[in-house]
């Protein structure tokens, strides 16, 4: 009963979404034929707002981008099965807010000789008279990484169902000194001072990880720059590159064109050997078409990464609606295959993030879209509150299986906290791992227990540490996956990423957002972001608990803290994603 109550609702809301526009819901009319929908009933672990497919695998986000009123979320994924497949197709959802979803038809599926073993990932960019271009890299019948060109049938379809592929395909081909299958993902392209398009590719040439710059006049021919973007030794492959503006006096976001005094740049990679997001603040030298680091890669935890939990292939655009700049993050799952196809699905896409340079000019800031803050209900708040240590206060009363959790903790005086030797020394997920929460430090570690069973057995604590060093100050955030589950068979990897602070700070927050088997949480801010999975066997659904604790042996007081249960995202279905 329950259930048909959801599905009609599901048509109702697809059925006005659809009459805003004055456009009828679509048939199955993709060749790929997906498995019937098939989730299981009971479903723990299924997220209520984050990003998912209504079924089966899902990893990058591919070419996210805000057009005419309409939010689009492509994404790499397998309609046959919950695991990367042989056959990977991009999928298309449409949203007016980032949070409520639409999902429609496939919208690139193999067809041609240059695509037709797969539409790997890439990206969009608007062109001239608001013509919405798709470069997406096609594994071709060699089974060669070639990039090619989509642009939409109908322009004036609001939600740019299909999508037309172009005669010239493919409009480039791996280069010389790039192997033939390690040349992908086309970036966010963007338009030079001399009138001419700008795209980078992500490349690799045994060890050498590179991005290839190429330049076209119309969008279809392209050249081949015969120095690299952006190289690095002993990384092998650069995945996903993106590459764009921020302000250096302003949170607004900026289109990814524009290069002037008032910007500094952004490169992103993903390093498929480390299986993380490292973003590089630098120069784009437009006349030798490179792009220089303020700070080289070195391999190790000093590099920045937009997360420093589980997030990969990440993308980001400029939302010209509400002049910010969004990130998108694939974020896999943490049990086995076996599970995956159990629960029918694999994979989410973090809570979309604004992102803009920190004063500091040194690294980016992250926060949750605003959007999601619509999605609150029942609030709880506490302020005042002292925490001894050695001390745990519950956060009831509302759901805290799926909540949004600010905290603000006053801190003690900074000299009264652990010394650290050597900071550049330390390897900040080691020393998270080494010592569970548990452990009794001076000002820490303390935080949330996030999905908690009543007694504790399993928690997921989210912690900070705050260290002195000779001349700093420094701040430990953790996410300790080691007690996350009973279950043993699960990646339990503990996570952590240690940052400078003010010496004159007096209080410091976290944002958590939990969501059944997801916590993202945002220190400081949004100075350090943190993404996990977890499943809990005992920590599920009315039997999950929140705890706020100190285990340091300083004293830290709950300035401020507001929780809201957090209300099911609207998800309407059109096209054969979900017919069967
Ligand atoms: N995923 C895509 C590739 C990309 C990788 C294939 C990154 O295009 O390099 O699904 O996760």
């Amino acid at each position: 009963m329950k259930n048909f109550a959801v599905q009609l609702l599901l048509l109702l809301i697809s059925f006005l979404l659809n009459s805003r526009n004055g456009i009828e819901a679509s048939t199955c009319s993709n060749s790929i034929d997906p498995i019937k929908y098939r989730i299981p009933k009971e479903q723990p672990y299924r997220t209520s707002y984050h990003f998912q497919p209504p079924q089966n695998w899902m990893n990058d986000p591919n070419a996210p981008m805000y057009y005419k009123g309409v939010y689009h979320l492509f994404y790499q994924h397998n309609p046959l099965a919950a695991t990367f497949g042989d056959i990977i197709v991009w999928a298309h959802s449409v949203s007016y807010d980032l949070i409520n979803w639409i999902h429609l038809n496939i919208a690139l599926e193999p067809s041609g000789p240059y695509d037709i073993n797969s539409c790997w990932s890439g990206s969009a960019t608007i062109l001239p008279g608001e013509k919405p271009a798709i470069l997406y890299t096609g594994i071709d019948h060699y089974k060669n990484e070639v990039q090619n060109l989509a642009i939409p049938k109908n322009l004036t379809d609001a939600f740019l169902r299909e999508w037309e592929k172009h005669p010239q395909n493919p409009v480039m081909t791996p280069p010389t000194g790039v192997e033939e299958d390690n040349f992908r993902d086309p970036s966010t392209a963007w338009h030079g001072k001399d009138g001419k398009w700008r795209v980078i590719v992500g490349a690799q040439n045994g060890d050498e990880g590179k991005t290839i710059l190429y330049q076209s006049e119309d969008f279809v021919n392209w050249t081949v720059n015969p120095n690299p973007f952006f190289a690095t030794d002993n990384t092998g492959v650069c995945e996903c590159p993106d590459f764009f503006p921020v302000y250096i006096n302003s949170t607004n976001g900026v289109d990814t064109s524009v290069d002037n005094s008032s910007v500094r740049h952004v490169l992103k990679i993903s390093y498929l050997r480390k299986q993380h997001d490292y973003y590089f603040l630098g120069k784009y030298v437009s006349d030798k078409e490179n792009f220089v680091p303020d700070v080289e890669f070195t391999g190790t935890s000093k590099d920045l990464r937009f997360d420093y939990g589980k997030f990969y292939a990440s993308k980001s655009f400029f939302d010209y609606a509400k002049n910010r700049r969004i990130l998108w993050g694939w974020v896999n799952e943490s049990d086995s295959t076996q599970d995956d196809i159990e629960k029918g699905w694999a994979g989410l896409q973090t809570i979309p993030r604004k992102v803009w340079l920190d004063k500091s000019g040194k690294r980016l800031m992250q926060w949750p879209i605003e959007e999601i803050e619509n999605l609150r209900h029942k609030q709880i708040s506490i302020t005042g509150e002292k925490l001894e240590g050695g001390s745990t206060l519950e956060i009831s009363g509302i759901n805290v299986s799926q909540v949004d959790v600010e905290v603000l903790f006053e801190l003690p005086e900074l000299e009264s906290g652990d010394w650290l030797e050597d900071p550049s020394e330390v390897d900040p997920q080691l020393l998270c791992s080494k010592q569970h929460a548990s452990r009794s430090g001076k000002i820490g570690p303390f935080g949330l227990l996030a999905l908690a069973s009543k007694d504790l057995t399993e928690e997921t604590a989210v912690s900070f540490q705050i260290f002195r060093a000779s001349n700093r100050y420094l701040c430990l955030m953790c996410s300790d996956q080691s007690r996350s589950s009973l279950r043993n068979d699960l990646d339990k990897t503990t996570y952590g990423t240690i940052f400078d602070i003010d010496p004159n700070l007096k209080t410091i927050s976290l944002r958590t957002l939990i969501d059944k088997s997801i916590i993202e949480s945002f220190g400081d801010g949004g100075k350090a972001v943190i993404t996990s999975r977890v499943y809990p066997l005992l920590a599920i659904e009315k039997d999950a608990h929140l705890y706020v604790f100190n285990n340091g042996s300083q004293s830290v007081v709950i300035s401020k803290l507001n929780a809201w249960s957090m209300k099911q995202a609207e998800i309407g279905h059109e096209g054969n994603i979900n017919c069967a």
